[in-house]
């Protein structure tokens, strides 16, 4: 386990992270943006508490990271995650973000590039999310690219997700992955998979068959790479959204976002907030099952790593 630099005071393990990394225990990071933006109220905070169970029952620490009150909390108590879950109006805080809600007392979730960021900072090497944010379709129109591509392209972390979310211009993204020097592997799979479905139609050039072999993996980048190593969970097939409908939701979802005139960072809550809309709840069920299965695999790689004891 690598010497963290020291933290600034704005940026806090809770105690119970903070022995576990001074232990060279598993330490599991979760966002917080996919809970406060990414599914809808009051369920979320039901899926925030079974997160941190599914990290529990393989046997790693859960440190699900917030910005409350200008502090980032590596590890939240239930009343902040419940508070994390249920404010009206929370801020959605990428990297760039974070000095000014840490600056002036803010308060925000933590979007797949801060949470690395944030996790990376505190000495935490594994990091479960949904899906990817990338690059958007049309983005050679809007530049519209998420800032998680190149705070992976930054970060030595592993990162499990279900692929990128498919909303997306999902082979410009794997262009951009490529180019940012992120390592991509498939588990069990050389099909990308498409967030709520198994195969998004593009292919990654490496599998790996288990958590040991992943361990191993990001501990052969040591001194190599400060970029990322993507691990790509896809659903089976049997827990898939249906292909044809997820095709129509989007399409349905962008065109709508498009009327909207949304932009910017409010354009991935917004199109996910209606496909479970027009998906009568399909995607929100999908989207937890995907996330709890990635929390699960991302325990099992850090309680690997941790015995590997580098
Ligand atoms: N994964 C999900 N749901 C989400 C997200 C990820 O299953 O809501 C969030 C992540 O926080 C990711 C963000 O960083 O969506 C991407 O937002 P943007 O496209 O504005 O960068
Ligand atoms: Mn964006």
């Amino acid at each position: 386990m690598p010497t963290p630099a020291p933290l600034p005071p704005t940026v806090r393990p809770s105690e119970e992270v903070a022995y576990a990394l001074a232990q060279g225990r598993a330490v599991v990071a979760l966002e917080s943006t996919i809970l406060a933006h990414g599914l809808p109220r009051p369920g979320n905070l039901d899926t925030g508490r079974e997160l941190e169970a599914a990290v529990r029952a393989r046997g790693a620490v859960p440190a699900t990271i917030a910005v409350l009150d200008g502090v980032a909390h590596v590890g939240l108590t239930d009343d902040q995650l419940a508070r994390v879950c249920r404010d009206d109006g929370l801020a959605k805080l990428s990297v760039r973000d974070l000095p000014v809600a840490l600056g002036t007392g803010g308060s925000g979730a933590t979007t797949v590039a801060s949470t690395a960021t944030l996790a990376r900072a505190a000495g935490v090497e594994v990091f479960a999310t949904g899906g990817l944010g990338g690059v958007h379709r049309g983005a050679q129109d809007t530049f519209d690219e998420s800032a998680d591509l190149t705070a992976l392209g930054r970060t030595r972390i592993v990162v499990v997700c279900a692929g990128v979310k498919s909303i997306l211009d999902v082979p410009a993204t794997l262009e951009r992955l490529e180019s940012l020097s992120v390592t991509v592997v498939g588990y069990r799979t050389t099909v990308f998979p498409g967030f709520y479905v198994t195969d998004s139609g593009s292919t990654v050039d490496t599998r790996c068959e288990d958590p040991a072999e992943l361990a191993r993996v990001f501990a052969a980048g040591a001194g190599l790479t400060t970029a990322a190593l993507v691990v790509a969970n896809p659903l089976p097939t049997g827990l898939q959204l249906d292909p044809t409908e997820h095709d129509e939701v989007i399409t349905a979802a962008l065109a709508a976002a498009d009327a909207a005139g949304v932009s910017g960072k409010d354009v991935t809550p917004f199109v996910l907030d209606h496909l479970h809309t027009v998906s009568a709840g399909r995607t929100r069920e999908v989207n937890v099952t995907l996330v709890l299965r990635n929390a699960g695999l991302a325990a099992e790689i850090a309680v690997e790593l941790a015995a590997l004891g580098v």
